[in-house]
């Protein structure tokens, strides 16, 4: 039968011309996928595909895997440094060498006049470990500014600082190969799906063999829910009620491991006495969630053999965020699954690299997971490079979301953004805006030039992208994978840790510090600083070929190490990096202090990703294929809500907040409950002139799924105009 197909002729996919594989892992998510990039006879990147002989994705690549080789010709791309007195002027072309010494100089200048921390630098999740390490000596060491952060502020800091207070330390304690093993498993605020789509593939293909149950916490239906057995869809904010909730449940039934607890755990006593004050009765008119199903729930997860959590922005990006991590880990020391295959507290990373800024950045800190508040840290590290240890400062300085606030109140005058784009991806860009605008100077330094930040630059550096350099990414368990270099970057653009290497030839202590001009040395520092029988971050027996032939290794891998096995799970032996060696169980109180809706502002604004794009779409927006899903801001919006306010599907409405505006499409959709809408946050001009981005006390991550908004009516024709303007393509 051809039902009308019979004259068409059949699709023919011509064979790709590839004479060379390069070896590399992808760029976007922390999945950490092995690509191979198919050269042609020219050296041209034609094709790339999954590395079936790799254990994260065995062959596979989501859509943005799959596309993501186009990205070395899309368009936007940074040839040459670029300069101008004033960001009201035009940009002048200029060489290397005189953007380089123009920003050391007044950069220079701005310390000297103001302090040394009123230079601020901020990065980002998407460099090479390699540069990233080489950026923090650059700025601890050399520039000698403590207002040093990056985007993971608004990414994975809640992570950060929940794991720290739990465990002693930073590092997901678990793997994929968790996914095996458990028994229940139970996601909170994560669409892994749509953001995480190979994760979910080895996550589905375990549950094909071993059913077990799936529990999804998220207020909208969203792909992953709709997959899982149980979907709790949660009053956004409260977490921490639904969670001190089912501990209340698990120690009055007496399900708790109460062996592991007394073994292993501080904080026992306050714990059990806090949460006695959320039985389900009353927790359930705070979280949204009936009281049978918490009991239901949290009988499943403390009686199940084995059970992990896995969660990303959903709790992280939240004023409870570092508590919410807390609370993860307190329900997971409390049912003993910590440590064992199959029972873990996973964190799932945002960005392909968070894990390699994290560990040695230096951002908050100093390389190798080590702190600045730690006098022999300092001195070791001091002494390493080959410089005064009384140049660093003896505490952490400002995070992101504070860096930017104080350029409002004169404390910081220069700015170095390093792939990151707040013009779009922070919370009330209205606010952000003038306060770019106030910098006596503005270094963006991007692979791509259009990049809306780069409209507020005083200096631009055109950086190169992924293949274009060689270095590693971790990925969320803990495995670090190499991309080889398969391209040159185009025209006059350079590597990152090119741009940071010259930079610091120009600063007095760069003299003094041996800065490495090839990556692999580079590896071999950060080797040396990491061996050591204490050291949990340990990646000594490590090498590049190594870890091409493993396909990744996850640390802690000694030197010495045989195999190329790294160690799959953290604290199996019970003993955890604190002062005493147990872990820390952490009372957590709920705390109402988000914007609600009301009758002015009636519905919740909930924000987040699709699979098609990434971020600020400065890539995915120039891939025809990913953009041709979801070109245009759009958002989700209950049909029954809509019915009320005579809005119908694919209308265009305008999103108002106390902060301001936004004009979308809507597509009707049951993914959100009557009372909320969501926003993709991947278009400039969009969510975040909505959002309010309330910060956690312990991380200083905004709250972006939190805020109100009300709907109005605009004129469709004018608002079609405006949405094709904002298009990338
Ligand atoms: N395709 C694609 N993949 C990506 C990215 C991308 O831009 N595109 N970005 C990467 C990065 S950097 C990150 S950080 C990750 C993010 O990955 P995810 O966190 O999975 O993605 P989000 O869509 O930001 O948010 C997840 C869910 O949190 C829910 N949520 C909102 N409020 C609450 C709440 O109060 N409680 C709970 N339990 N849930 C809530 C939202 O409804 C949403 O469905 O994705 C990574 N992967
Ligand atoms: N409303 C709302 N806002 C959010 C979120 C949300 O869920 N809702 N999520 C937050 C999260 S989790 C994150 S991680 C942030 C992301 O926020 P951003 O970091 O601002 O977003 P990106 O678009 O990834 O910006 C990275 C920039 O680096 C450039 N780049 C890529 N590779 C390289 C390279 O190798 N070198 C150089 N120099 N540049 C490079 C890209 O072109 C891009 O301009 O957004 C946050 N903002
Ligand atoms: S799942 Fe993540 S790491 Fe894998 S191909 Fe997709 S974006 Fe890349
Ligand atoms: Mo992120």
């Amino acid at each position: 039968m051809f039902f009308g197909r019979k004259n068409r002729k059949p699709i023919v996919i011509p064979p790709k011309p590839v004479k060379e594989w390069k070896y590399s892992t992808c760029n976007y998510c922390s999945t950490g996928c092995t690509i191979e990039l198919g050269l042609d006879a020219t050296g041209k990147v034609i094709t790339s595909r999954g590395h079936a002989g790799a254990d994260v994705n065995r062959g596979k690549l989501c859509i943005k895997g799959l596309q993501e080789h186009e990205l070395f010709n899309s368009a936007g791309r940074g040839l040459d440094p670029l300069m101008r007195q004033r960001p009201q002027d035009d940009f002048q072309k200029v060489n290397w060498t005189q953007a380089l010494d123009y920003s050391a100089e007044k950069i220079q200048a701005i310390q000297q006049q103001y302090g040394r921390d009123a230079f601020a630098v901020v990065s980002t999740g998407q460099l090479m470990t390699e540069e990233f390490y080489t950026l923090g000596k650059l700025t601890r060491g050399c520039i000698g500014t403590n207002n040093y952060d990056g985007n993971t502020t608004l990414c994975m800091a809640s992570a950060v600082s929940g794991y720290k207070r739990t465990f002693g330390l930073d590092g997901p304690p678990g793997c994929y190969d968790d996914f095996e093993h458990t028994d229940c498993l139970m996601a909170f605020g994560s669409n892994l799906p749509e953001q995480h789509p190979v994760i979910y593939w080895r996550l589905k293909e375990a549950r094909e063999t071993r059913k077990f149950p799936l529990i999804v916490v998220d207020p909208r239906v969203t792909m992953f829910a709709q997959f899982a057995d149980i979907h709790l869809p949660i009053t956004p904010g409260t977490d921490c009620v639904l969670i001190n909730s089912m501990l209340h449940v698990i120690f009055k039934e007496g399900l708790e491991d109460r062996a592991y607890l007394e073994a292993n755990t501080n904080g026992l006593a306050e714990l059990e006495e806090l949460v006695k004050q959320y039985d389900p009765i009353t927790a359930q008119h705070i979280c949204g969630i009936d009281e049978d199903t918490i009991r239901q729930v949290a009988r499943l997860y403390a009686k199940a053999n084995t059970a992990m959590s896995i969660w990303t922005m959903g709790i992280n990006q939240s004023t409870h965020g570092s508590d919410g991590v807390c609370n993860i880990n307190n329900l997971n020391l409390c049912t003993g699954n910590i440590g064992k295959p199959g029972g873990t507290s996973l964190s799932i990373t945002g960005q392909c690299n968070a894990m390699g800024t994290r560990e040695w950045s230096s951002c908050s800190g100093l390389p190798g997971y080590r702190y600045l508040e730690n006098e022999k840290d300092r001195e070791d590290v001091a002494k390493f490079w080959g410089i005064d240890e009384e140049f660093f400062p003896k505490q952490r300085g400002m995070a992101q979301t504070d860096i930017f606030p104080a350029i409002e109140n004169g404390d910081i005058k220069g700015m170095w953004l390093v792939a990151t784009n707040p013009m779009t991806s922070m919370a009330n860009t209205a606010r952000i805006r003038k306060m770019l605008e106030k910098l006596d100077l503005l270094i963006v330094q991007d692979c791509y030039e259009d990049v809306e930040t780069n409209q507020y630059a005083h200096v631009y550096f055109p950086a190169s992208v992924w293949a274009e350099k060689q270095g590693c990414h971790t990925n969320t368990e803990r495995r670090v994978n190499l991309t080889r270099s398969a391209l040159a970057p185009p025209g006059n653009a350079k590597s990152d840790f090119w741009i940071f290497n010259q930079m610091a030839k120009r600063f007095p202590n760069g003299k003094l510090i041996n800065f490495p001009d090839e990556t692999e040395a580079v590896f071999d520092e950060m080797k040396a600083l990491s061996k050591g029988k204490d050291r949990t971050l340990d990646i000594s027996g490590m090498t590049y070929d190594k870890i091409e032939a493993a396909k990744g290794i996850q640390w802690p891998y000694r030197e010495g190490t045989e195999g190329l096995k790294g160690e799959a799970r953290l604290y199996s032996d019970g003993k955890f990096p604190t002062t005493n060696g147990k872990a820390n169980l952490i009372a957590i109180n709920f705390i109402d202090n988000n914007e609600r809706p009301n009758e002015q502002y009636p519905f919740w604004l909930n924000s987040g990703r699709l699979v098609e794009h990434f971020h600020t779409r400065t890539r995915t927006g120039k891939i025809a294929n990913g953009n041709k899903f979801s070109p245009t801001p759009f958002m989700e919006m209950n049909p029954d809500a809509a019915e009320k306010l005579g809005i119908k599907h694919q209308h265009y409405v305008r999103l108002v907040s106390r902060r301001g505006d936004a004009v979308v499409m809507v597509q009707l959709t049951q993914r959100v409950p009557p009372n909320m809408v969501f926003v993709p946050f991947h278009f400039h001009d969009c969510v975040n002139r909505l959002t309010l981005g309330l910060l956690d006390p312990y991380s200083r991550q905004p709250a972006f799924k939190q805020c109100a908004v009300q709907i109005e009516h605009v004129d469709q024709l004018e608002a079609a105009q405006l949405n094709k303007e904002r298009r990338r393509f």
